[in-house]
């Protein structure tokens, strides 16, 4: 008999957002193989396929033991046939055809290749393929006509695919802080995304901003920006604006909650010293007194935008070595920009919110992106409300429902409140 059973017995709610998600868990194994499927699935916009294999991994990722009998899955909402398939096969032969097939494939790694490419997605790269375009090498010699996103895609191809570090991360948000707080004092900038999670690497590093006094985080973006420029450290930016206007009948497009923020796609120049550590050198302590909102993921009390009792202050300087500071360097020798170099590209999103939509946008932009769209399910299906980044409407009651923390919206959802550190489905 094989241990642990008793698993399928604990009832397992079918959301995702009713569930502790962990970044550390159990069954990496299976939901690793699921993963490619799903990316795959995406890849070849089949969006449907691709949220039941992510459905499929997340209800694996919230279960508190290792899966280690097909028995075990008895009765556990959210594994679909396909799904099973997979994991009773990887159960047994400890891989499963189908994903080895899957990551093998010529259009599975070009796919993955050309969507790597800043600015290029899932069609563009599809069309590509079809011309027989593999991999940025391939790109580069096609003299396809780049928009100015893939141009700075490519050019900055490897260093844009090694992780973002934590420390990275920590210091890109002592620049956009003293950006922020050069245009406007007082205001709160807040680190989210896969960062706030407690994840330690990352595609890109997510900032939320806002300020206190409603009204007065209109036209930021453009003035930071500015700021960033005039300093040196952008390489590349694209601001839109801010497009979301609440109305009596409620949400205008209900089906559309994403990009309505005034918000900027940027690739960020990190400095690094010559040795490939990690430095970044601010105008100087004096002038200087970073206010970054703690977002240790393991503290809850983060959440609640008027809360700066957990603030403390960053260090000035940073030195990253080892491993990653190794790898940096190493891509940037072999960088196809004129030789080693004392920085590196770093892909940075900024978003501004109202004070008033704070809440919703902290919640919306934390993700993971599985349970942002298991939130919105819930809401929908369980409550008769929408949520989106910027609201939540119940649409019995005809009206909106304010807050101003996490936890209240979870509460208004009929949700127990789940910390960003579960929020990893
Ligand atoms: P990463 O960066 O790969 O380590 O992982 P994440 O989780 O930081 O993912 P990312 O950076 O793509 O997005 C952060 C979260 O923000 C994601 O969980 C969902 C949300 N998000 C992304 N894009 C949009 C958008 O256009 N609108 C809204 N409302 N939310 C978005
Ligand atoms: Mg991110």
């Amino acid at each position: 008999e094989k241990p642990g059973l008793e698993l399928a017995v604990v009832s397992v709610p079918s959301y995702a957002c009713q569930r502790h998600t962990p970044l550390l868990h159990h069954n990496t194994i299976l939901t690793d193989a699921l993963s490619i499927l799903a990316e795959n699935a995406e890849l070849s916009e089949n969006e449907g396929r691709g949220v039941a294999f992510r459905r499929a991994a997340a209800l694996l990722k919230s279960l508190p033991q290792e899966v280690r009998g097909a028995e075990q899955l008895r009765g556990l909402p959210c594994l679909g046939e396909h799904s099973l398939r997979v994991i009773k096969e990887v159960l047994e032969d400890g891989v499963s055809h189908e994903v080895e097939t899957t990551m093998h494939s010529e259009q599975f790694k070009a796919m993955k290749a050309l969507t790597g490419i800043f600015g290029v997605g899932a069609k563009t790269a599809d069309r590509w393929f079809r011309e027989g375009i593999h991999n940025p090498s391939n790109l580069q010699r096609s003299g396809h006509t780049l928009n100015r996103a893939q141009r700075i895609g490519l050019k900055y191809y490897d260093e844009l695919n090694l992780p973002v570090t934590k420390p990275e991360a920590v210091a890109i948000g002592q620049i956009v802080e003293r950006a922020v707080h050069a245009v406007l004092p007082g205001a709160e900038i807040t680190l989210i995304g896969g960062f706030r999670r407690g994840k330690q690497t990352g595609h890109d590093v997510d900032f939320l901003i806002t300020h206190p006094d409603e009204g007065r985080e209109e036209g930021l973006m453009p003035k930071v920006v500015s700021w960033l420029e005039a300093q040196g450290f952008l390489l590349y930016q694209k601001t839109t604006g801010n497009s979301y206007l609440e109305s009596k009948e409620g949400p205008a497009r209900p089906a559309s909650n994403m990009d309505r923020f005034e918000r900027c796609f940027s690739i960020f120049r990190l400095s690094t010293d010559n040795e490939g550590r990690e430095i970044q050198t601010g105008d100087g302590p004096q002038t200087y007194s970073p206010t970054l909102t703690n977002t240790d993921p393991h503290t809850h009390s983060d959440t609640h935008p008027h809360s700066k009792t957990d603030s403390h202050p960053l260090p000035q300087t940073l030195v990253v070595v080892g491993d990653h500071a190794q790898k940096v360097s190493r891509v940037l020798g072999h960088s196809q920009c004129s030789g080693p170099r004392s920085w590196r590209a770093v892909r940075v999103d900024l978003v501004v919110s109202p004070y008033s939509q704070f809440a919703f946008a902290l919640l919306g932009w934390t993700g993971s992106k599985l349970f942002e769209r298991e939130l919105r399910r819930w809401a929908v299906h369980e409550k008769a409300m929408t949520l989106s980044s910027h609201a939540l409407y119940d649409r019995k009651r005809m009206q909106y429902l304010r807050a101003s923390s996490e936890e209240e919206i979870f509460a208004h959802l009929g949700l127990e409140y789940i910390p960003p550190c579960d929020r990893n489905a």
